[in-house]
């Protein structure tokens, strides 16, 4: 029997998979290269099915002898191993990203005078649509909440972006670009208490109640599929952080952060310019410990945030508390500093990376933000928050078309920096 080799995700199966399976059947045996999770998860998103899970549908399906684990995009090093007669494409890869992979393909399967078949691509499917299909069903707290746990332990760095209101909960959600082959979007959103309270019009002291916050979350939860994590400020008394665990478990929020302060809580990025108590060790770990018992399932993530960089306590005092809220259970420790050369950062995990129980680290690269994605993944950190950035570049541009108008005395003027009404009637679907 001649061999035929088909790589493919799979993860969300259509009749263009079965064309393409149906067509391998009929010149040989059919072994599919399945892409495993961590591929999908690199270049494109979570799979919906774990590898596992899409292996047992594909082998399941008439015509398909093998399954194998396809561990990169390229298909070359699984092309040497098995030296097939026919390697079977959709004709969809001869041009753009994916043309390398292609040209790569036909120069290895010339040392054994194998075929490349590429069969039209089959017509009237999008994984695109599927997928926003499949948004367009939604999602429930359950599955939402451990999404995120689930990347975090799967990914090299989950990338999380501020979100205070339905239509930035949209931004984070369907903002996607293609870079170097891979598809890049954000993995969840951050519910800041800064841009929460600031597009309130209040300050960030955690006078905007749980009440006020539970709103704007629940405006992203309708519209979004993706895991929340909330900046829980001080996590307020015990008595209440438990209730808003429970609450936010309930919801489908992810994970909550609560920062080792006590009384009136004041941004951290002011530093050391106003007066701010950090808690003590001890009844922060009382704090997470009652979370901790008060969550429901292990999905939901309490994070304990250390502010003694912040305030300025030093390094010894920061990896001391980072050991003990581990030690009282803590899902994942964010460290916080506002310094612009990110030293202190790069010291704390050097530190922190040698810790014989280690959980997964959280930044907040607002002040040292001229470090890549890349630099912070080196340093073991497993989640970046961009934690301001939409309400911060929304601002400046309302202003100036405020004052465009009092300028020009019309709209004129301030329309050439709108987007056009027709875009806005539609942005949002379903208006019509
Ligand atoms: C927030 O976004 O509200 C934060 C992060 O707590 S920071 O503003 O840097 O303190
Ligand atoms: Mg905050």
């Amino acid at each position: 029997m001649k061999k035929v080799y088909i790589a493919m995700s799979a993860d969300i199966v259509h009749h263009g998979h079965l064309n393409i399976i149906n067509e391998a059947r009929k010149l040989g045996d059919v072994i599919v290269g399945l892409h495993t999770d961590k591929v999908i998860l690199e270049y494109w998103r979570n799979p919906v099915m774990k590898y596992e899970e899409r292996k047992r549908v594909i082998e399941n399906i008439k015509g398909v002898s093998e399954v194998i684990p396809q561990d990169t995009l390229d298909q070359v090093p699984n092309l040497l191993k098995i030296r097939p007669d026919y390697v079977m494409h959709g004709d969809d890869w001869k041009t753009g990203l994916q043309k390398n992979l292609r040209e790569r393909v036909i120069s290895a399967i010339k040392g054994w005078d194998g075929k490349l078949i590429e069969i039209k691509y089959t017509e009237g499917i999008s994984i695109t649509k599927l997928e926003e299909a499949l948004m367009g069903i939604g999602t429930t707290p359950q599955m939402r909440m451990k999404k995120l746990k689930e990347l975090i332990y799967s990914k090299k760095l989950v990338r999380i972006l501020e979100a205070h209101n339905g239509l930035t909960g949209l931004i984070v959600e369907k903002t996607k670009i293609e870079k170097n082959g891979k598809i890049k979007e954000f993995d969840g959103m951050w519910v800041s208490s800064l841009c929460d309270s600031t597009s309130k019009g209040k300050p960030d002291i955690e006078l905007v109640d749980l009440t006020s916050r539970l709103n704007t979350i629940n405006d992203i939860l309708e519209v979004t599929t993706k895991p929340i994590i909330l900046d829980g400020d001080t996590g307020g008394k015990v008595e209440h952080f438990v209730y808003t665990v429970k609450t936010l478990e309930r919801l489908g929020v992810s994970a909550i952060i609560i920062e080792d302060k006590v009384g009136l809580k004041k941004n951290s990025l002011f530093g050391t310019d106003v007066d701010q108590t950090q808690d003590t060790t001890e009844n922060f770990c009382e704090k997470i410990k009652a979370g901790r018992e008060a969550r429901v399932t292990s999905d939901f993530m309490i994070i304990s945030r250390i502010e003694s960089l912040i305030a300025k306590a030093g390094m010894e005092d920061a990896l001391s508390r980072a050991k003990a809220y581990i030690h009282a259970g803590a899902d994942g420790i964010m460290i916080h500093s506002k310094e612009k050369d990110g030293k202190e950062i790069v010291e704390f995990c050097a530190k922190y990376n040698k810790f014989e129980k280690r959980v997964p680290l959280i930044v907040v690269p607002t002040s040292y933000n001229f470090m890549t994605e890349d630099e912070l993944s080196n340093l073991g950190i497993n989640v970046v928050i961009y934690a301001n950035h939409l309400i911060r570049s929304a601002y400046p541009a309302m202003v100036n078309t405020a004052k465009s108008i009092l300028i020009n005395e019309r709209a004129k003027e301030a329309s050439e920096n709108c987007m056009p009404i027709k875009e806005i009637l539609t942005l949002i679907p379903g208006g019509m």
